[in-house]
Order: C-alpha cells, then structure tokens, then sequence
C-alpha cells in the first residue's frame, strides 16, 4: 500500500523530478499535486521544494485549472516534514537563506496563490508537512492524520511560517502548546481546533478533496482570485483597503457581468 496513492485515475510523473506526480483533468479544472517519497513519508527536500515550485507556476499559468490538491502518495503520510537527514547538515546561514527562499520558492507562493489550494492530509502531516497544509487554503484529513510541529524536539522551531500561521488559524494560546510540548494531534482533535475543515474516513478523502474542489471551480475565478488575497490581508492593517479595491475591481470582468445576468436569467453561470 506505500506507493498506492489514495486518487483514482492515471499519474504522470514531474519530467525533472518522480518525486512529483500530477494528473488534470480539464472536465474537472482540478490539478492533483502528489508528494513522491513513500519509503521516507514524502520528507520534503530542497528539489522537491524547487520542483514543486516551479509546476505550481505552469499551473498558475494555465487558465483551464482552476483549483489545485496538494497530497502525498501512500496511506500513512501527508508530508513527515522537511527531510531531517538534508536538513541536519546546514549551518546558521544556509538555514536563514534556504528558509527565505524556502517561503518564497513555496510556503508563500502557496499562501498568495491566485487558485484555491487544497491540502489532502493522508496520514502524518508534522513539521514542514504541516507548515505546507498550513499554506493551503482549505484542509481536509483522513481519520488516521497526525498533525504537529515537532521541531522543537529536535532543538529547531519551525522555519517555513508554522510559528506565524498556526496562531492565526487556531488560536496563540493553543499554538503555544502545541509547539512549546511538540504534541502530535489527531485529526478529531484538529477538527475540533479549527485547523482542519473536515476529516473524513482515508478511502472518502480524495472525494471530499475533490467536491471541496469541485465547488471552488464554480466560482468565478477572478473572484476566486480576489477573495484570497482579501482574506490573506485580514490581519495586516490595510485589509480593509484591500477588500475594497478587490471588490471593485470585480466590477469590470465579464465574469461578473456573467453572474449577475445567469441569477437574473435563472441559469448556472458559465465563468471562463
Ligand atoms: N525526514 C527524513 N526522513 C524521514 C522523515 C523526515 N522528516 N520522517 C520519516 N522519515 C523516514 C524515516 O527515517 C524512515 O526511513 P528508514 O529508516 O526506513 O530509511 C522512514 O521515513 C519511515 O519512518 P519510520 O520508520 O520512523 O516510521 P514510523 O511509522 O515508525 O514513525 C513518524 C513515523 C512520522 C512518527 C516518524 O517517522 C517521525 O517521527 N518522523 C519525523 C517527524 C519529524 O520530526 N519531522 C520533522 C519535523 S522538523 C528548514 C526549514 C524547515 C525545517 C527545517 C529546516 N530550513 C530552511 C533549513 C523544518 C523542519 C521540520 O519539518
């Protein structure tokens, strides 16, 4: 079951990198993203980051993918975080520059994303794993998921957003403890702390996974894109502005012009 992956239908490899397999589907306008190391709990490394990265712009680029879900191959893990054995070996400033470039190459690209991004949490998703669905938009997890930050045992803290992003979506007071004790959680305690939106049985994950999905590409997508970046301006001081110069924006795309007329015509939009 290690290298089964828990979504039907065909993969193809990334043609730099196998760790990286993808599969679109143009009738679904849902990018699958799937984490390739099995046998090491799909640990991130630094060519899986740059990889990753990169397909990421291709699929920003293509206007028929309208949604991405990020996973990992097996059944036992999402991501067990970044990959210890090449981290172990990094001085203080490799470490400040490949966590920079980390966020920026990945971490943030996700979090700014134009397209809903969402984390299908299959199993372990601990450290720079959890940092990753930390980015993502939307989580969803299997019954069997363990989340944590864990890098404080092993004399780090995280380094790619878990310290700023995880008190934003639970609470400061719960982040604390969780990464002050590194305590490992279930997906029934993470459902209850806000950090997942749903958890389902392992074999119904990709379904919800997609329908979430599904849903995200009924949107128009400049909304889509406008409603992100609103949101991820929540906490800074102009997010206000934002919300306002985003939403009259929305006024001038055909899209809008579309959505008003398919409710006034009592029809399903057709978004492009
Ligand atoms: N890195 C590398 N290999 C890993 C790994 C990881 N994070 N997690 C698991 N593996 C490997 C194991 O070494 C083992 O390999 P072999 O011994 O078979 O060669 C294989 O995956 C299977 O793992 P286990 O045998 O341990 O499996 P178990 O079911 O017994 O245990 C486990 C599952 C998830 C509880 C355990 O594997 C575990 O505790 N894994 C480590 C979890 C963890 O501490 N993750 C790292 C958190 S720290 C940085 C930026 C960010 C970070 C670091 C640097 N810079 C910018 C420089 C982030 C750091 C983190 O993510």
């Amino acid at each position: 079951m290690e290298n089964s992956t828990i979504f039907s239908g065909e993969f193809n490899f990334h043609s730099t990198n196998k760790d990286l397999m993808f599969q679109y589907n143009l009738d679904t306008k849902t990018a699958i993203v799937l984490i390739n190391r099995p046998k090491q709990l799909n640990a991130l490394n630094r060519d899986l980051i740059e990889s990753l990265s990169n397909f990421l712009n291709q699929l920003e680029k293509n206007k028929k993918i309208r949604s991405i879900i990020i996973s990992g191959v097996g059944n036992k893990s999402f991501v067990a975080g970044a990959d210890i054995k090449e981290f172990k070996k990094f001085n203080k400033e490799e470490s400040l520059h490949l966590s920079s470039l980390g966020k920026e190459q990945l971490f943030n690209k996700i979090t700014h994303f134009s397209k809903p991004v969402i984390a299908a949490i299959n199993g372990y998703a601990l450290g720079g794993g959890l940092e990753l669905a930390l980015a993502c938009h939307i989580r969803v997890a299997s019954e069997n998921a363990k989340l944590g930050l864990p890098e404080c045992s092993l004399g780090l803290i995280p380094g790619y957003s878990g310290t700023q992003k995880l008190p934003q979506i639970i609470s400061k007071n719960i982040a604390m403890e969780m990464i002050l004790t590194s305590k490992i959680i279930d997906a029934q305690k993470s459902l209850q702390l806000g950090l997942v939106n749903y958890t389902v049985p392992l074999n119904e994950l990709s379904t919800k996974a997609l329908e979430i999905a599904s849903l995200c590409n009924a949107i128009s997508p400049e909304s889509a894109r406008a409603a992100i970046k609103a949101i991820n301006s929540c906490y800074s001081q102009n997010g206000e502005e934002i919300e306002t110069e985003e939403f009259s924006k929305l006024f001038e795309t055909s899209n809008f012009k579309e959505g008003v007329s398919a409710f006034l015509e009592k029809r399903q939009p057709n978004f492009n």
